[in-house]
């Protein structure tokens, strides 16, 4: 028997296991309804949730298999960019293992996000198909027919179980088109015909939405999403007993940021088509939703023109119409309007005014919005606005990720925690005491040997375990400031080149995708791979310095990446990283956080103390003044400092030109200099010395490992089981 074939054989097994468990009881059912579940493999965790790891991975021994081996055999569903779409798979893994009746609803992509190759030291995009003749998902009869305004299609629910740990089994529901058609796919490409829509629909997680055809595909998705979704709602609430006046009494709908807003007019219009008034059809709505904020960067809130849906929604524009003009007669600010001068449609705004909660996804991002974004909302709705700090499943994150670690954690403080996460804190006894340490310690060193296994046999590179690992995992975004990252990386090499080595050897390990459309970020990639060319194959600076991309960063590659990880990169520009949610995963596997008070890192930082992590950079008031009063000014800094100057100017030096792209590296360096929208170089002199600090401190192994320790035993409250008690006690109330 191949591998290939005993991961099917388990896939059987895990699936009729958790066909045996029975769903959570209760009146009201939540719905999660999101254009992303970025579940990542599954076999590992299902296992571990049922109860049958350890056991399966004997037997697999025994038959001479591995359960390493057999991970590597499944196909990772990609179905999500990042972290709003982990968070909604972390959730979904909470829900079921607090045995909350709680359901997701989204879409069967039938190609995850793009596969990401490297070549000529530039990012290409591959299709990423991860459906095979057997699959986690089990089709269903649940079928429905959606009607677009040029077109009619036949739909199909599939489930996906999501298997509680030690408790209930849920659901994933993803619904697909019959008529989707893989071989519109051009070979080798990402590309396709967007027009045929009846073929493309559920083909690709967000299409490139750089060209109108793009842009309005996205609508029809997100309304395939979301009137199947509304339709399911409601004939499992009739079905439960809702004689539909009371839909708020069986279902709570989760909107996961704008992309499903659509659910609200879909909802009112379906009720008002059962004969319900207009009146009650928006107040029945308005009582079943609840809105998810992830994002204050304006270009990433969704707004549409009314012409797109016009031609692809034509039956939600009288309902959109006539939601804004009540907003219209209730208030005469225009700033809260659905529908603005220019015949834009604000997806947020529906949510906000038709939904009974507005949250949030960390304490600061929450004060931004209420105070800054959406101040002229909270001044309507204050009763509304809530936060709800993110978290993550200590299930994938530890237990599975970092075997070595959660039993270890174990035989200190018994397995309480693994349910329990705040119990974690009974780490902290253990301080002082030395041989803990330098168990950690060991444990890292252990996790590093596997990951530097792991990167010679997939990308054929060379790491030192003994050396510091410095990572930044993340999507390629100019706010999250992988070019800072860059930017030290050019001090360190220059310095080096001077004579001025560093003790122990630094690694920086840097794995990010770049949306296909995203100019500088493809520019970034391709700064950081000409860096790491050059830098790893000189050697007078290798033995010290190396720096690697690890290809097509996804969640499989998290899950090896994390636990070997020293130094946890979060260094966005403050007040622009809503929450992050790998800043958690890293804490919890006993790196220290080099970041930025952005996002959860300011409840990070308050939870360990300031000797436990190393913060640098302006703080959110002053960047969100610089960009009021235009006081920014990148070339000021360039022209003011000379080792600044020298660092940007490395860019584009001869020995840079002669590996790279001329042309990239030039528009990169000019918009260091002239734009630098998300203030690279107002915090690059801190974060140079600060990281230097953290450096320094790592010679200290064993005062090292005792932050690591204090940052392990405060990561409790990150627990994704904390988030979703907290969204059912105070927005759900599924078991009041
Ligand atoms: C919107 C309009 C048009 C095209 C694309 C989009 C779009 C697509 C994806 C907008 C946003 C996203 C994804 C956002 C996201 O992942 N946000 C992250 O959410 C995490 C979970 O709350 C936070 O931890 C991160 O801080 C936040 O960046």
């Amino acid at each position: 028997m191949t591998v290939k074939e005993k991961y099917f054989e388990l896939l059987d097994k895990v699936k009729e296991e958790a066909q045996k468990k029975v769903s959570a009881s209760g009146k009201k059912k939540v719905y999660y309804v999101s254009a992303e579940f970025l579940i990542g493999k599954l076999l590992s965790n299902n296992l571990i949730n049922l109860g049958m790891f350890d056991e399966v991975k004997e037997e697999l021994e025994r038959e001479g298999f591995s359960i390493y081996d057999i991970e590597e055999a499944e196909p990772e569903p990609s179905l999500g960019n990042g972290g709003l779409g982990r968070l909604a798979a972390c959730f979904l893994d909470s829900m079921a293992s607090l045995g909350i009746k709680g359901d997701g609803i989204g879409l069967n992509y039938h190609y995850g996000l793009f596969k990401q190759v490297f070549e000529n030291n530039c990012q290409k995009a591959l299709p990423n198909p991860w459906i095979e003749e057997k699959s986690w998902l089990t089709k269903t009869d649940v079928v429905y027919d959606i009607t677009f305004g040029d077109i009619k299609v036949k739909s199909r629910m599939y489930d996906i179980d999501v298997v509680g740990y030690d408790n209930r089994t849920n659901k994933l529901h993803l619904f697909d088109v019959e008529s989707v058609d893989e071989s519109i796919v051009k070979e080798d490409s990402i590309d396709f015909d967007k027009k045929d829509i009846k073929k493309n629909l559920t083909l690709f997680l967000y299409p490139d939405d750089s060209d109108d055809d793009g842009r309005l595909l996205r609508v029809y998705q997100q309304y395939f999403m979301v009137s199947n979704g509304a339709r399911l709602i409601l004939d499992e609430c009739r079905a439960a007993g809702s004689n539909l006046h009371d839909l708020y009494e069986y279902a709570a709908i989760q909107i996961n940021d704008t992309h499903p807003t659509m659910i609200i007019p879909e909802l009112i219009r379906l009720l008002t088509a059962e004969g319900i008034s207009m009146d009650e059809a928006v107040e029945i709505v308005s009582k079943t939703c609840a809105y998810t904020n992830h994002t204050i960067l304006a270009e990433a809130l969704e707004k549409w023109p009314l012409s797109f849906l016009e031609k692809a929604v034509p039956q939600l524009v009288p309902i959109i119409k006539e939601l804004d003009r009540r907003v219209r007669t209730a208030f005469d600010d225009k700033s809260v309007y659905i529908i603005d001068d220019n015949d834009r449609v604000h997806m947020a705004h529906i949510d906000i005014h038709y939904g009974y909660s507005v949250n949030g996804v960390a304490y600061l991002h929450t004060e931004i919005l209420k105070k800054e974004e959406l101040n002229n909302f909270y001044k309507l709705y204050p009763e509304k606005f809530n936060n709800k700090t993110n978290g993550i499943t200590f299930r994938r994150w530890l237990l599975h990720c970092n075997e070595e670690l959660a039993s270890f954690i174990t035989g200190l403080i018994g397995d309480g925690y693994k349910k329990d996460s705040a119990q974690l804190s009974k780490l902290l006894d253990f301080k002082n005491d030395e041989n803990v340490l330098m168990r950690l310690n060991e444990i890292k060193h252990n996790n590093k040997v596997r990951f530097a296994d792991y990167l010679k046999k997939t990308q054929g590179i060379d790491i030192d375990a003994d050396s510091v690992f410095d990572v930044q995992v993340k999507r390629l975004h100019e706010y999250k400031r992988q070019q800072m990252n860059a930017l030290y990386v050019i001090y360190k090499y220059l310095e080096i080149k001077k004579g001025n080595k560093p003790k122990t050897p630094i690694t920086v390990i840097f794995g990010a995708k770049a949306a296909p459309a995203y100019v500088i970020a493809k520019d970034i990639i391709h700064l950081i791979l000409c860096l790491s060319e050059l830098i790893n194959n000189d050697p007078e600076v290798s033995p010290y310095l190396k720096v690697v991309m690890i290809e097509n960063y996804n969640v499989t590659k998290a899950a090896k990446v994390i636990p070997a990880c020293d130094i946890s990169e979060q260094i966005s520009l403050a007040s622009k990283e809503a929450s992050g949610t790998g800043n958690m995963k890293f804490m919890l596997n006993g790196a220290l956080t080099l970041g930025t008070m952005d996002g959860a890192n300011v409840e990070i930082a308050e939870l360990v103390g300031e000797e436990n992590i190393y913060t640098f950079g302006a703080d959110s008031n002053t960047v969100i003044e610089h960009y009021k009063n235009h006081t920014y000014v990148s070339k000021d800094i360039y022209n003011g400092d000379e080792l600044i100057k020298n660092l940007v100017d490395f860019i584009v030096s001869s020995d840079m030109i002669r590996l790279g792209d001329k042309e990239m590296l030039t528009r990169l360096y000019k918009e260091l200099i002239n734009k630098d929208w998300f203030m690279t170089l107002l915090d690059l002199k801190e974060y140079i010395s600060v990281k230097e600090k953290a450096l320094a401190d790592y010679e200290d192994r064993r005062a090292w490992a005792a932050k690591a320790l204090v940052n392990i035993a405060k990561s409790g409250f990150f627990s994704s089981d904390r988030t979703i008690a907290e969204y059912d006690k105070d927005i759900w109330k599924s078991r009041k």
